[in-house]
């Protein structure tokens, strides 16, 4: 059990003058779930540490980026080395070229990518990118799906805006939601209907391949292969959006999961190891048009930073050459899995455990959650609960119903069993 959170209440009184909501991320401030939201002070291994010196099991791992577990030996004495030589230049080092080749070498089908400094921007500039390489406007996104708050994604997106039940964000013009099309995720004649009617209309397909933005949500078969069909048919630039899979569901992230080849792909989160990167890559005819090379501009003061780009470098080859990191972390989480759905239905509570790889989500209701309206469909107010009933255990779980949970490699299976015994106590 936790104690006092004396010092978080007060930390977030002051944090209120000054800051919007008092965080800079919407989701950490605990909108839809009440209460007061925890204020971190250090991380080691598995575990958080708050303002008031409480301990907690991380399952949000920051959002994804700590798959290694927090503060890995490696990743902060590269980051204490790389700090002693230099912060930033602004100029190209050869440490983005190792970058780069490492990216290209894990990842399927990557010919070029171009380092950013989020998922946003990430996913951003492959949308323009996309529409440039097509000379089409529209593109299609699913409901539920989150790329980051560019204002072209902001339509029925999950994430923070499912969570506070945003419908339309005010500041997204109409000009800019007229040229997003949505559809349900998992819904593929829905899509093959589209096109139809729109044969030469959408310059892209953005996807979560599996989607961490309305809890983890599996495609069901054949859908992630249907659409690659149909952006192939159609001329559409089919974009991967694996700023939560890449690097996490395998060392190929969802590409090699599904074994399906995307034509763009975006990153962030794990390959910053917690610094601020983001990437996109994918086959050359289509990157080659990015400027200085093409003209289609895009840019960035801090990117290829050399403090980010170490953490993220250093991540991603303890990644590269520890494969069994995947096998460990997948085995684990089909462990967390089937200890929830034990303990839940031991407590004769209504569910659905969604998991892939090291993502993971616990659904209230007795229905198959497959999209943002099964998930909606769930007892959110139930989650409420539960999620603080965690809490008060030590167990720090993402406070939304519309978020994935994120596992990291230094969770022991005391962790796991530690977890499920907080269940039995709700
Ligand atoms: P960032 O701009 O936050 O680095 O990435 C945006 C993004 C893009 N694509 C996917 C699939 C994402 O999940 C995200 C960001 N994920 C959220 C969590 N659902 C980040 C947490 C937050 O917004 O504070």
């Amino acid at each position: 059990m936790t104690g006092s959170i004396q010092k978080s209440e007060s930390l977030y009184q002051r944090a209120l003058k000054n800051i919007p909501g008092g965080v800079n991320s919407p989701v950490r401030a605990f909108k839809s779930v009440g209460g007061t939201p925890v204020f971190m002070k250090s991380a080691k291994g598995a575990y958080l540490y708050d303002a008031d010196g409480n301990q907690y099991i991380d399952y949000i791992s920051s959002w994804g980026p700590m798959i290694l577990g927090h503060c890995h030996e490696e990743v902060v004495s590269a980051i204490q080395r790389k700090a002693n030589e230099s912060i930033s230049f602004g100029a190209p080092t050869e440490l983005e070229i190792s970058m780069a080749d490492l990216i290209t070498d894990m990842a399927p089908g990557i010919d070029m990518v171009r380092l950013v400094n989020s998922g946003t921007e990430a996913c951003m500039s492959a949308v323009r990118l996309a529409r440039a390489f097509t000379g089409r406007n529209k593109i299609l996104k699913f409901e539920g799906c989150y790329h980051g708050h560019a204002d072209a994604f902001l339509v029925k997106a999950g994430s923070g805006v499912a969570t506070l039940n945003i419908q339309a964000v005010p500041g997204v013009t109409a000009g800019v939601a007229m040229d997003t099309l949505t559809l349900p995720y998992n819904d593929l004649a829905a899509v093959k209907e589209l096109l139809k009617n729109h044969p030469e209309d959408i310059a892209a397909i953005i996807i979560e391949p599996v989607a961490g933005n309305m809890g983890c949500i599996l495609p069901e078969p054949g859908f992630i292969e249907g659409l690659r069909s149909l952006c192939t048919e159609y001329g559409i630039v089919y974009i991967f959006d694996e700023v939560m899979t890449g690097f996490r569901l395998a060392k190929g992230g969802a590409q090699e999961y599904l074994n399906v080849e995307a034509d763009l792909v975006t990153y962030g989160k794990v390959i910053g190891g917690g610094m601020p990167i983001g990437a996109f890559g994918g086959k050359k005819a289509i990157m080659e048009h990015i400027a200085p090379l093409g003209n289609v501009y895009q840019a960035g003061t801090l990117s290829g930073n050399p403090i980010a780009v170490i953490a993220g470098y250093t991540t991603l080859s303890i990644l590269n050459n520890n494969p069994s990191v995947y096998t460990d972390l997948e085995n684990r989480c089909k462990a967390l899995k089937a200890g929830l759905e034990n303990a839940l239905t031991e407590k004769g509570i209504t569910h659905t455990v969604n998991q892939a790889g090291s993502m993971i989500s616990v659904h209230f209701g007795a229905h198959k959650v497959m999209d943002l309206q099964t998930a909606s469909q769930c007892d959110i107010a139930f989650f409420n609960r539960f999620f603080h009933h965690m809490l008060k255990q030590g167990i720090y779980l993402p406070p939304s119903a519309y978020e994935s949970w994120f596992l990291n490699h230094a969770l022991s299976n005391a962790d796991i069993d530690k977890t499920i015994e907080a269940i039995h106590k709700l």
